[in-house]
């Protein structure tokens, strides 16, 4: 970029140059760049990193277009405890929330941003959530002196100039401000303010930290404002199933971090299932309206994917290994010798000797990963072989089925369904799941995560099961209601289920059962598929004992697991639907 281009805003919004004004005062930058979404921007900001050695460009033979970057090691992963949603009222963030008072988390965070862009350049980030032109879009600008978040924001948002074009001279955009300070995790915070359409993040510079439109906008605040406005901004991704004769499905389905949603949102059907296809629309967020025909719509409001690398491989998701072959930023995996990637669980043998995430030499002896746990990709969805067109539809998709799930060793089913809506809110609200690498602390642990949203509901949680449980007075046509459990294991530790493509003849029981075409039986938690209605062909070796024992419902376990639903009841009570209580106690005495 030439120096004239530095320092030149590319709108007129008065509130805009205004609130940039006020920050450039605050953080003191050397220079200011507006960012403009061009492709000789992009070209200029990936030479400028290279130049810095905030990226590497990887081997172009094997990876055209790819970049690596390490993070610093203290920051590879969310960090909850120093994410806050700061209400006047403690009560509107509710207890599953950490809280600050408006007023005294801006002084903290004024003090830490004061001053720190010296010596740097602040970015200014326009970009949209939604495709352009849906009524469900929102406008965010992101300030921040992190090049790698301007790259990753233009690829995972619809960014530059188009999102001043869609705000005009109005004042609805989300406020974002990042500064990286001295990425240390006692000056790291994550602060959202719903009531002013505002985040600021300081001290990381790691992917849900800071790209402020993906988790903080479109889950914390978008959850906030879907409750004020009418619609629902969930933790799911969105696929259209296509079978044989063209007959196209659209599913939601909500599973905490790190726990199948890239790969369901892009598997390839197996051999058995010939002429069914699986579109992706979207692999993590979904904003969800009813329609005028009284069905829900969804839309994904992103516009690339950031996905978990490890396990990745051409049998678990193909669709992915063509997404990243090109154009794709890593983040803290193995860097080989001759510029290329490895990870833990990739195709073929590890390399004879590479450098770890950290930049440590690594060789197959070593006893630590070669690459993070929670390593990431970040690669266009126009990238994706099997991306649905749909996916820059600006009415959405009319999904048919939602679907929670958790990574559960044992007691939770393969697959059953809710007896109704409410019913199936309760089985949203009590998932549990086994926490994972995608956030700091506690993996392997089983914790409630209602809706897979624990970490991104940006209000009461309580409330937020009201407002789920009164979305239904809005649609005339409601999604029925899933619970899928992959991760079951035997007594050896072995998972169950395959899992991965073979997840297909889930979903194909799923999509017969919303058009009425798939028998199931009634079981004190829901309904089950039988022998003769879940699809087995194809599957060699695989018996209809096994298939018992994926469903088995085991009264003990249940026991137990009423019990745990129960703790997040009780932390909640003040402001839990009566509804939930009922479903509990029904629950109870169908058992
Ligand atoms: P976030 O991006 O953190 O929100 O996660 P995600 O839900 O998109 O998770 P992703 O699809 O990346 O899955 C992460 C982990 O789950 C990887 O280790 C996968 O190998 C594993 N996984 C995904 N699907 C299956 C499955 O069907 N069976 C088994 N056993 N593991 C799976
Ligand atoms: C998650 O942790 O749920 C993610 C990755 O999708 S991050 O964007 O880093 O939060
Ligand atoms: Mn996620």
């Amino acid at each position: 970029m030439t120096k004239e281009t530095l320092g030149r805003p590319n709108t007129s919004n008065k509130t805009v140059l205004k609130w940039v004004d006020e920050i450039v005062k605050l953080c003191k930058p050397d220079q200011v760049y507006w960012c403009d979404g061009s492709k000789a921007e992009r070209k200029a900001l990936l030479a400028e990193a290279v130049e810095k050695g905030v990226l590497i460009k990887l081997n172009p033979k094997k990876l055209p277009g790819c970049y690596y970057h390490r993070s610093n090691p203290n920051d590879v992963a969310r960090v909850e405890q120093a994410t806050f949603i700061c209400t006047e009222n403690q009560d509107e963030a509710g207890p599953t929330n950490n809280w600050m008072a408006p007023k005294d988390m801006y002084a903290k965070l004024r003090g830490l941003a004061a001053g720190s862009m010296r010596g740097r350049t602040l970015y200014v980030v326009p970009y949209l959530m939604g495709p352009p032109g849906s009524p469900l879009t929102k406008v965010g600008i992101e300030l921040t002196d992190s090049i790698y978040v301007v790259l990753s924001m233009g690829v995972m948002t619809r960014m530059g100039t188009l999102a001043f074009e869609q705000l005009g001279e109005g004042d609805g955009f989300n406020r974002g401000l990042h500064c990286m300070l001295d990425v240390h995790p006692d000056r790291r915070y994550i602060a959202h303010f719903p009531q002013d359409n505002t985040v600021i993040s300081v001290g990381s510079n790691y992917g849900g930290n800071v790209l402020l439109g993906k988790k903080c906008l479109a889950l914390r605040i978008g959850s906030y404002l879907g409750r004020q406005e009418g619609w629902l901004a969930e933790h799911m991704l969105i696929l259209g199933v296509e079978a044989p004769n063209g007959e196209k499905t659209y599913i939601a389905a909500a599973f905490p971090s790190a726990c199948g949603k890239t790969n369901l949102a892009m598997m390839i059907p197996p051999p058995a299932f010939k002429g069914w296809k699986i579109w992706t629309i979207g692999d993590d967020i979904a904003w969800m309206k009813p329609g005028p025909d009284g069905r829900l719509y969804a839309i994904n409001p992103e516009a690339g994917y950031f996905g978990v690398v490890p396990g990745t491989n051409s049998k678990s998701n193909p669709n992915a290994m063509q997404l990243i072959s090109h154009d794709t930023i890593y983040t803290n995996v193995a860097l080989t010798p001759d510029l290329d990637v490895w990870w833990e669980g990739k195709d073929g043998p590890a390399p004879k000797e590479c450098l770890d995430w950290r930049g440590n030499k690594w060789t197959p002896e070593s006893k630590e990963k070669a690459a993070h746990p929670n390593s990431r990709f970040t690669a266009p969805m126009a990238n994706n072989p099997m991306l649905a067109p749909e996916a820059n539809d600006p009415h959405g998709v009319p999904i048919s089925a939602i679907i929670f799930g958790g990574r559960r060793s044992d007691t939770i089913p393969l697959v059953f369904q809710s007896f109704n809506w409410v019913h199936g809110v309760y089985l949203g609200a009590t998932m549990g799941s086994e926490m994972t690498a995608a956030a700091v602390g506690g993996a392997g642990q089983v914790r409630r995560d209602p809706m897979a949203m624990l970490p991104f509901c940006g209000y009461n949680m309580g409330d937020y099961f009201r407002h789920w449980i009164n979305m239904r007075k809005h649609i005339k046509y409601p999604p029925r209601i899933f619970h899928v459990n992959w991760f079951r294991k035997n007594a050896q530790g072995h998972f169950l289920w395959p899992g991965f493509g073979e997840n297909m003849r889930v979903i194909k029981w799923i999509v017969d059962r919303c058009h009425g075409r798939a028998d199931a039986d009634e079981t004190p938690i829901g309904w089950v598929p039988n022998p003769k209605s879940f699809d087995l062909n194809g599957l060699p070796g695989f018996t209809v004992e096994q298939f018992e024992q994926l469903q088995a419902i085991n009264e003990e376990e249940w026991r137990r697991e009423v019990l745990m639903q129960d703790e997040l009841f009780m932390k909640l009570h003040s402001r839990l639907p009566k509804e939930l209580i009922f479903q509990r106690e029904l629950l109870l005495a169908r058992t």
